[in-house]
């Protein structure tokens, strides 16, 4: 997919080549890129305007020629120009932004998910299938990836130049970034928030493969062990399960099939069931009591590392199987209430 025209692929070849711009490696970056160039263009323009009207009227109506100043009472004309034609610029702008924030914020339907969790001083990214690794990221291209980040400490952000993706990555809540890759290739991955003595070591690389390339290095690098196998084991050796036997009659509500639904609860809200809430109803149960059941759940705060909890989410999720959207995250739909629980913090 290309909006570039020739003399644009030119000079985004031309910066590229001369180190000035980072590569436009996924489906969003030339429509960043074409709004950057719009606000680059404007600023000349006007830089361009006010310079020459500034160096214009200063030989023009300089001491010699006007000796005596002459007051002006200013002219309708001149001033709707200079309101309209800006304001004409800027509601472009605007409505230009505005479209893109929407393609930047809504992820395809078919994402795939993956996990990233960040901490002082490095990425954790987790896959589906269990795959983890450490400041590095694979990926196939030409399929939208998701990231579902979350943070165990401070803040941090993750960013991907060459994707033009940058999203701050939060304590105690989900937040999501999704990409396209568009070349296969090596793309550097950074934090851009501050975080402590060794943030400047918080770097990776974004590995963008074939997809046939992809599944070579799922398979390669296997555990044996989904996150929801892991999520289920959880479950058992933290004694979820003895509450939530999954018969009728439990004393804690049955999790199959919940996910993506709303619940009921006892303060009379109906909200829906996706990964925050999911991981709030986990750490700080009292919060979020189901309806008809007894507040008895005990609380997991600081019991539970964000991997864990990830897992216990993969594993509630793919007792949901008849839901194919369920593969992604839900962090984004409409009920993305704030999540107020105190961070996890596990340090090791
Ligand atoms: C002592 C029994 C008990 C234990 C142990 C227990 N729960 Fe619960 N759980 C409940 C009850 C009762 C509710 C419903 C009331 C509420 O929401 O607090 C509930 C609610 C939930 C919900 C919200 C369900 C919904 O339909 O909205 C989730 C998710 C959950 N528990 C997960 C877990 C996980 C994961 C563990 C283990 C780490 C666990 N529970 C351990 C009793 C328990
Ligand atoms: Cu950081």
């Amino acid at each position: 997919m290309h909006i570039s025209p020739v003399l644009w692929q030119f000079l985004v070849k031309w910066l590229n080549a001369s180190a000035l711009f980072p590569r436009e490696a996924s489906t969003i970056a030339p429509y960043a890129d074409a709004l950057y160039f719009f606000l680059l263009f404007v600023t000349l323009l006007g830089l361009a305007l006010v310079g020459a009207l500034i160096f214009g009227f200063a030989i023009r109506y300089r001491k010699e020629r006007h000796p005596v100043a002459e007051q002006v009472e200013g002219s309708t004309l001149l001033e709707a120009t200079w309101t309209i034609i800006p304001l004409a610029l800027f509601l472009i702008t605007f409505v230009w932004g505005a479209l893109l924030y929407f393609r930047i914020y809504n992820p395809p339907t078919n994402a795939m998910n993956i996990y990233v969790v960040g901490k002082q001083w490095m990425w954790k990214a987790e896959h589906q299938g269990g795959q983890h690794e450490i400041n590095a990221l694979h990926v196939p291209i030409g399929q939208p990836v998701q990231l579902t980040m979350i943070s165990q400490d401070v803040f941090h952000s993750f960013s991907v130049p060459d994707f033009r993706i940058k999203r701050e990555v939060i304590p105690g809540r989900y937040s999501t970034v999704w990409f396209e890759a568009t070349e296969p290739g090596k793309y550097h991955l950074f934090c851009t928030q501050y975080c402590g003595t060794n943030h400047a070591q918080m770097v990776g690389w974004v590995t963008a493969m074939t997809p046939d390339d992809y599944q070579k290095w799922l398979q390669e690098s296997t555990s044996g062990m989904s996150l929801a196998q892991n999520g289920e084991r959880l479950f058992a050796s933290l004694g979820c399960n003895s509450c939530h036997t999954g018969v009728a009659g439990a004393r804690g509500p049955n999790l199959a099939g919940v996910y993506g639904t709303r619940v009921r609860l006892t303060n009379g809200t109906e909200p829906q069931v996706n990964d925050a809430y999911l991981r709030e109803a986990i750490l700080n149960p009292s919060a979020e009591v189901v309806a008809g059941f007894a507040p008895i759940m005990p609380t997991y705060q600081g019991q539970i590392t964000e991997e864990g909890l990830i897992d216990l989410v993969e594993y509630i999720k793919s007792m949901s199987p008849n839901n194919d959207r369920l593969k992604q995250t839900m962090v984004n739909a409409e009920s993305n209430r704030e999540v107020k629980t105190t961070p996890t913090v596990i340090r090791h």
